[in-house]
């Protein structure tokens, strides 16, 4: 097989496994700082793997719009590594923002679903998703996939670098291994998300919140509606809602809350009361058994719960399924939402 990816694809069986960054592991293992640049769903994707590098392996991340990092004059050093991160494969103003990374020395370093496309052939080394072809436009599997990837990368950077215990490593791996099961059963959710759809299809804007790990899953759920139902939403860290948001919350507003049981329960928990004070309409993701904050919101939705890391896997499913229900819903085609290409290439 045709490796696009320096010779590290290979055929196992007639099937086509995960590739690796092989050569460039020790750059990537002792590197003093990482860059990810990315567009759109795949941007969301680099966020989650900012606060998975940052806690897992001690390297800073930064994460960058591709489409502002292209044009303008960032500080990239000999030896710095980039992450891309693409579902297509094929974004200009990514592979724009991996030649300019390149020109000045950096190790850049690809995450891309379709094998032999443009991002794959400039990086140096990296990953192929393998999600299968994404039918719409609007990224959703390969969402998961990509997450998939950054973390099994980071844990493996982080077990070569000595920054995360063996026996926490070997749990972290073993929680991963059960992340298809969870998202099967987050899936069964589609009736429920349904009828929550079918309550909100009128709401001309939505408000989506998380902390920690689940702010870029608020991020991903705003984006979908935005993308296939036309419905103006914005996904904020819930924390950051008294600097300016809170002024929009009324009985008008639905409020979308990612509240998994996890590090910042607490706090998440606080947030809600003070949109439930303001009579903002809730619906809250939150773990299984979950006895609190089902009594506080409008509605809640179950998914199983998981490691604070793998949560945006699980947590970002019945966000999905609820753009989808509501474009439906609406008459918008999801696969061909209206000014959208599925590879921006210009
Ligand atoms: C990036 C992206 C997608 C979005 C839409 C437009 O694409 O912004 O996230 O859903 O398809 O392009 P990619 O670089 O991940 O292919």
């Amino acid at each position: 097989i045709k490796d696009c990816f320096r010779g590290r694809l290979i055929a196992n069986d007639g099937k086509l496994v995960l590739g690796g960054i092989r050569e460039y592991a020790n750059a990537l293992t002792n590197a003093n700082r990482i860059v990810i640049v990315a567009c759109g769903t795949s941007w969301h994707a680099g966020l989650v793997a900012e606060y998975i590098f940052e806690e897992f392996c001690r390297i800073p991340v930064e994460v960058e719009y591709a489409s502002e990092f292209r044009y303008r004059n960032p500080i990239i050093s000999e030896g710095d590594i980039v992450i891309a991160i693409s579902q297509s494969g094929e974004t200009a103003d990514t592979l724009a923002a991996m030649e300019l990374a390149k020109s000045k020395g950096a190790i850049v370093l690809g995450v891309c679903n379709v094998v032999g496309s443009s991002i794959s052939r400039v990086s140096h080394e990296g990953v192929y998703t393998h999600a299968g072809p994404e039918i719409g436009v609007a990224s959703t599997k390969a969402f998961t996939a990509q997450l998939t990837v950054l973390t099994m990368i980071a844990l493996r950077v982080a077990h070569r670098k000595g920054t995360m215990a063996e026996q926490r490593y070997r749990s972290l791996l073993a929680e991963l291994e059960t992340i298809p099961a969870k998202v099967e059963k987050a899936l069964k959710t589609d009736d429920q998300v349904k009828k929550i759809a079918e309550l909100f299809k009128d709401a001309r804007n939505f408000l989506y919140l998380g902390r920690g790990y689940n702010f870029p899953v608020a991020l991903e759920g705003a984006l979908k509606l935005k993308e296939i139902s036309y419905i103006h939403a914005e996904g904020y860290p819930a924390a950051e809602m008294k600097h300016g948001p809170i002024a929009l919350i009324d009985e008008e507003m639905p409020v979308v809350v990612i509240a998994t049981r996890d590090s910042s329960y607490d706090k998440i928990v606080s947030n809600i009361q003070e949109v439930k004070a303001r009579k903002g309409k809730v619906i809250a993701i939150v773990s299984e058994g979950d006895s609190l904050i089902p009594t506080m919101v409008d509605f809640t939705i179950e998914v199983p719960g998981t490691h604070d890391a793998l949560m945006p896997m699980v947590a970002t499913i019945p966000l999905q399924l609820l753009s989808y229900h509501i474009a439906v819903m609406r008459g918008c085609n999801v696969d061909q939402p209206r000014n959208l290409a599925k590879s921006v290439t210009v």
